[in-house]
């Protein structure tokens, strides 16, 4: 697949993290490319990697301290061959337009395996809401919404969280965009459960990533029951992965933040989670003081330029990376490797490099993808919108029955793709596989356009 890779290095050279989910993804597809010529023929590749529309704006916004403040802000529209653009924003110093174009790559893929009518999208800004107030985060969001308004609409583009948006900034976001437009409606999923938003899309995502970690190991006959597991994270992923996971009846013992983690070997309890809830979600304190309340855990600091992460090295039977990407390199997945971990499902996107998903591969661990494994939270924010075009609210089990039904549908989709094209039980290959084929059969049917 080096032709497509020679084109997205020549014309986009510093966008690393847009390179590795391409590359991903053009590796699965050879054999699809070769059984169907036309897919070639129409340049579906071509033009798949190049987003439909990319918006970039300037945020300016005023401080406490009456200081002006600016931003860099932008929406990726990648592909509307499903559905509108669908897919979060992120707030994060880290943000640039490599990462929401990997990030926007991907959610293509992800919403495909859904099955709802879904296009895919992501957006954000380098703004830090770290250490801001709740004014100086409700400014930002307006100055952002200023310019976004415009763009995005509930047939349009329908954007959600991520990193750093929760359902504070949704709100913020969603005040401001309804004020500018005179208009209430399902511009953003993720609301408040009194001005149209869904049961369980806060608990979506992880929950979901449980649900499909259960049919990975039910395909071996075994359940999550009584085994121990490793989460990374400590924000709206990982918490409702632990959440999942203390109902299933396994044992986590780790969690973190950018700055380090706690390892608790008595296990993260529904108490302790709660305490976590508050810790981040309200008080928005650190990590560390999990284990100033606990005793029995201890925390580790994290210090930049290690070569592997001591988090991903106990004794464990699973792991759920539920922070940011590229988060297990090759020495990590080794490690898990020899400590006895046989299931990997990413709760965050793209966790794992390309040598660490191979390290997982050559060693039979199930491995769940991130495009699949954490396509819960899409799939409830896709139902968020259904609720909001009825203007009917559906009840929790109801929505939790369908996250359910979703996600298994999702599993066995990515279990027969693998298996047609001749690897199977490679999730990843299967994801890439039936997500891919979905998008372009749809964009061969709208022609070139
Ligand atoms: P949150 O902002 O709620 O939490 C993010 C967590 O990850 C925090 O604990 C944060 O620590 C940590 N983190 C963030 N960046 C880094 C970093 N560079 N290094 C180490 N730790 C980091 O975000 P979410 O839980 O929503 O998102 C987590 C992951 O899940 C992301 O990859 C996101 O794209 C993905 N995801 C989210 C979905 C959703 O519905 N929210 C849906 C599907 C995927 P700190 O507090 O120090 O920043
Ligand atoms: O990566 C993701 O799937 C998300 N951040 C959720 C996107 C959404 O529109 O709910």
């Amino acid at each position: 697949m080096t032709e497509i890779m020679d084109i997205v290095t020549a014309r986009d050279p510093g966008q690393p993290e847009f390179h590795q989910a391409v590359s991903e993804v053009a590796e699965s597809i050879k054999p699809v490319l070769d059984k169907n010529p036309e897919y070639r023929q129409a340049k579906v590749l071509e033009r798949i990697v190049e987003p439909e529309r990319i918006i970039q704006f300037r945020v300016p916004w005023v401080d406490d301290k009456g200081e002006v403040q600016v931003n860099r802000a932008f929406r990726i529209e990648m592909n509307s061959a499903l559905g509108p653009y669908k897919g979060g924003l992120r707030f994060h110093p880290s943000v640039n337009i490599s990462i929401l174009k990997f990030l926007a790559f991907e959610q293509t893929f992800k919403n495909a395996l859904t099955t709802l009518p879904m296009g895919g999208g992501k957006g954000g800004s380098d703004f830090d809401p770290k250490g801001k107030s709740d004014n100086e985060v409700m400014r930002f969001c307006q100055s952002f919404m200023a310019e976004l308004y415009r763009h995005i609409g509930p047939n349009t583009d329908v954007p959600a969280g991520d990193i750093g948006v929760g359902a504070r900034e949704i709100g913020y976001l969603f005040g401001f965009y309804k004020k500018l437009r005179n208009e209430f409606t399902g511009v953003l999923t993720g609301k408040g459960l009194n001005w149209g938003g869904s049961l369980i899309r806060p608990e979506a995502t992880g929950y979901g990533v449980v649900y499909y970690a259960a049919e990975m190991l039910a395909t071996r006959n075994e359940t999550l029951e009584g085994k121990t597991c490793l989460v990374s994270g400590s924000g709206n992923v990982a918490q409702y992965t632990t959440e999942k996971l203390l109902e299933f009846g396994a044992k986590i013992v780790t969690l973190s933040d950018s700055n380090g983690y706690i390892y608790d070997p008595e296990g993260v309890s529904q108490e302790k989670l709660e305490f976590v809830k508050m810790l981040k979600n309200v008080r928005r304190g650190r990590i560390k003081e999990y284990a100033e309340k606990y005793s029995g855990a201890e925390y580790v600091a994290l210090e930049s330029g290690q070569d592997h992460n001591p988090l991903w090295d106990y004794q464990a039977h699973c792991a759920f990376p539920s922070a940011t990407e590229n988060e297990i390199n090759a020495l990590d997945a080794q490690n898990l490797v020899k400590n006895g971990v046989k299931v990997v499902a990413e709760g965050a996107n793209m966790p794992t490099t390309p040598d660490g998903i191979d390290v997982f591969l050559n060693n039979g661990v199930l491995f769940g993808p991130s495009k699949a494994a954490n396509a819960g939270g899409v799939s409830v924010s896709g139902l968020e919108m259904t609720q909001n075009s009825m203007r009917l609210g559906w009840n929790r089990d109801e929505v939790d029955n369908r996250l359910q039904m979703i996600m298994k549908n999702i599993h066995k989709t990515c279990l027969d793709a693998a298996e047609e094209y001749g690897t199977p039980q490679n999730y990843m290959n299967g994801a890439n596989i039936a997500g891919f084929v979905k998008v372009v059969d749809a964009m061969l049917d709208q022609g070139v356009v």
